[in-house]
């Protein structure tokens, strides 16, 4: 495909858009995906192909959701169609796919310090090839992709930056940065200007060409450029700004990247395009088309309305439960809709802060609104909460602030596959002190755990997965949790205990109800804390002499709750035996949810599998 667009003409490309549209839309539509951002690329890609010599020179893709068309006219077009699916494309860029994914993305803010990296190694081997990173107005406003802007004055030599801006994040973009790209008008007032005054040069007797008073002219107009636009910002990093132009006009995209490629200098190329370009339902509603599980072409309507999951349960609870605390507040990262804040920011528009793709910031900003005696709620998925670590610890749990944070995609999310899996949350929060970590088996007792963390004052994890629970979803009359407790769902008649946490409790039971059938009866115990872990499961163990425990967790086995339960058990000298389910060392692959769950061996089966495989006298307690 990278030789058809070489000896394409413009009519061609135009062509090859058409058809990578098409092909992205039906096979999204079967698949689900992220695709209004990737419709939104075409052009680039296509003129990025064109004009660089790939693999030499490299391109990254910032967060990677739109790099549908750079997969599909690379070298995986033949098989695009099992995107994000088991064993098929990633949804995301990854080294191991392609020799044309330089680098794996999925968090956004990564590309310019990558490339910066990646450049910096290929001067030390005299190679000259340039590195181009392609970031949106959304992931160019994270802490990282500025503090590597602040290197690119070092660093950036053969580089380019291409900020593809389509005002909008997700959702609507927030903050300075987006006020600054949205100075188009300017941009477009400047490029008239510069024409009028060009043709009036030009129009001067032939005594003035190459006069001073034209010269001065021309680099008075050329300066005021970045006055206008907002090329001002990105000269004062240390880059050459060019733009903005269309990133729909494969001709003026051609013609630009020919211009900047043999600029040495570090360029940012300012694009504007559409998200959901080509494509009716994704233009009128990017929103919607960000993310879309499969859906109808003709129509735009989503095919099976998934079950309502904890997110839009939490969209429904948190209005009424901020009606009753005047003092609480949220804050999302660039996420309203995701988080389910939405509906709150709808209601209590002032008591909800989006602060843009900075999680580090929406933690200590957190802190600081706690410290001021406010009490925030933060909602970041699990594995962007990765990105405040040293916030949460340093800024909000060593300080023993009230923060709770609303943790959804925790567990292995599906379809997103590695980058989004939110695995680690539980091994990351239960080490850090005043740190309470809770998970809840379904969206009711979610809004337990809430209520549970306001009558705490101290930093609270409530981590819960994509989809849905139990299905418990009347709350109208809540009962708080009122101590660090589980749960004993069910009285056993062996010696054996299964502890899930979370989601898991429901893989637990079926396991159990499976069990039976086998002549098995095991204690089936909701541990709901994993931090501090319920003093009542220790009692349970010893009052039923129970001889061994299957802890099942969505989550890195590594550090976890079946860790932590261990742990336990050792430091109390109990001698009850512990086999711990949870995700291996490795990181978990793209696929449904129920296919990565059987492949990590967390779900019904496996727990019955492992049940069965215990010595018969782990089971009854009877010697052999
Ligand atoms: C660190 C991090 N936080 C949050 C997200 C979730 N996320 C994915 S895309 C996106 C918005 C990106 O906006 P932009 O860069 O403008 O790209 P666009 O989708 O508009 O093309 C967000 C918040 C992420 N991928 N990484």
């Amino acid at each position: 495909m990278i030789e058809r667009i070489k000896n394409a003409d413009l009519k061609e490309l135009e062509k090859i858009a058409e058809e990578t549209r098409q092909k992205m839309v039906e096979t999204v539509s079967k698949r689900g995906g992220h695709l209004a951002s990737s419709l939104g690329t075409v052009e680039l890609t296509i003129a990025i192909l064109k004009v660089f010599n790939l693999p030499q020179d490299k391109v990254i893709w910032d967060v990677g959701h739109q790099s549908y068309a750079y997969k599909m006219l690379t070298d995986r077009s033949e098989n695009f169609d099992t995107l994000r699916t088991l064993g098929g494309i990633s949804g995301f860029p990854k080294i191991s796919e392609s020799q044309f994914d330089f680098f794996g993305t999925g968090h956004g803010g990564t590309s310019i310090s990558a490339g910066l990296g990646m450049r910096e190694a290929m001067r030390m081997k005299s190679d000259r090839s340039k590195v181009i990173s392609v970031i949106g107005d959304g992931a160019i406003t994270s802490g990282l992709a500025l503090e590597a802007m602040n290197n690119v004055d070092r660093f950036g030599r053969n580089t380019i930056t291409i900020l593809n801006d389509n005002d909008m994040f997700i959702s609507t973009s927030v903050g300075a940065l987006s006020k600054w790209f949205s100075r188009k008008l300017s941009g477009q007032k400047y490029s008239s200007a510069r024409e009028e005054i060009k043709q009036l040069i030009s129009k001067l007797p032939p005594i003035f060409h190459g006069d001073k008073i034209v010269d001065i002219i021309r680099k008075t107009i050329n300066s005021s450029k970045s006055l206008l636009t907002p090329g001002i910002l990105f000269e004062g990093f240390g880059y050459q700004y060019v733009g903005p132009i269309d990133g729909h006009n494969i001709e003026e995209l051609i013609e630009t990247l020919n211009d900047i490629k043999h600029n040495s200098e570090p360029v940012l190329l300012h694009i504007h395009t559409m998200k959901g370009k080509g494509y009716k339902f994704a233009e009128e509603n990017p929103r919607k088309f960000h993310g879309i599980a499969p859906f109808d072409i003709k129509t735009g309507e989503i095919k099976n309305p998934s079950s309502p999951s904890f997110t839009a349960y939490l969209a429904d609870y948190l209005p009424r439960l901020f009606r009753r605390h005047s003092n609480l507040v949220a804050i999302t990262a660039a996420m309203p809709d995701g988080t389910g804040l939405w509906k709150l920011q709808e209601t209590f528009p002032s008591r909800v802060y989006d602060v843009g793709m900075s999680e580090g910031h929406a933690v200590t900003f957190a802190s600081g609104l706690a410290a001021g005696g406010l009490r925030p709620m933060v909602a970041i998925y699990s594995t962007f909460l990765q990105r405040a670590f040293d916030n949460i610890v340093h800024d909000v749990a060593l300080q023993n602030l009230p923060v709770t944070f609303l943790i959804d995609r925790a567990g292995l999310v599906g379809e997103d596959g590695a980058t989004h899996h939110g695995l680690f949350d539980i091994a990351y929060l239960r080490m850090i002190p005043n740190m309470t970590v809770m998970a809840p088996r379904d969206e009711c007792e979610m809004a337990r755990m809430i209520e549970f963390s306001l009558s705490l004052s101290s930093p609270v994890s409530i981590r819960y997965p994509r989809g849905c629970g139990l299905g418990k979803r009347s709350s109208n009359r809540l009962v708080p949790l009122k101590t660090c407790n589980g749960e004993l769902l069910r009285n056993g008649k062996n010696k054996i205990m299964i502890v899930g946490i979370g989601i898991t409790t429901v893989f637990a039971l079926e396991a159990a109800e499976k069990l039976e059938k086998e002549r098995i009866s095991p204690f089936v115990y909701d541990l709901k804390f994993v931090k501090p872990l319920p003093e009542e499961l220790f009692e349970l163990i010893e009052r039923h002499k129970i001889k061994h425990i299957v802890t099942v967790e969505d989550g890195i086995a590594a550090g976890g709750a079946g860790s932590a339960i261990l742990e336990n058990l050792s430091t109390r000298k109990m001698e009850t035996k512990c086999t711990i389910l949870g995700i291996k060392d490795s990181f978990s692959t793209h696929g449904t949810q129920k296919e990565l769950r059987r492949i990590e061996r967390i779900d019904a089966e496996s727990i019955v599998k492992t049940v069965l495989g215990l010595k018969d006298a782990e089971i009854t307690g009877k010697k052999n």
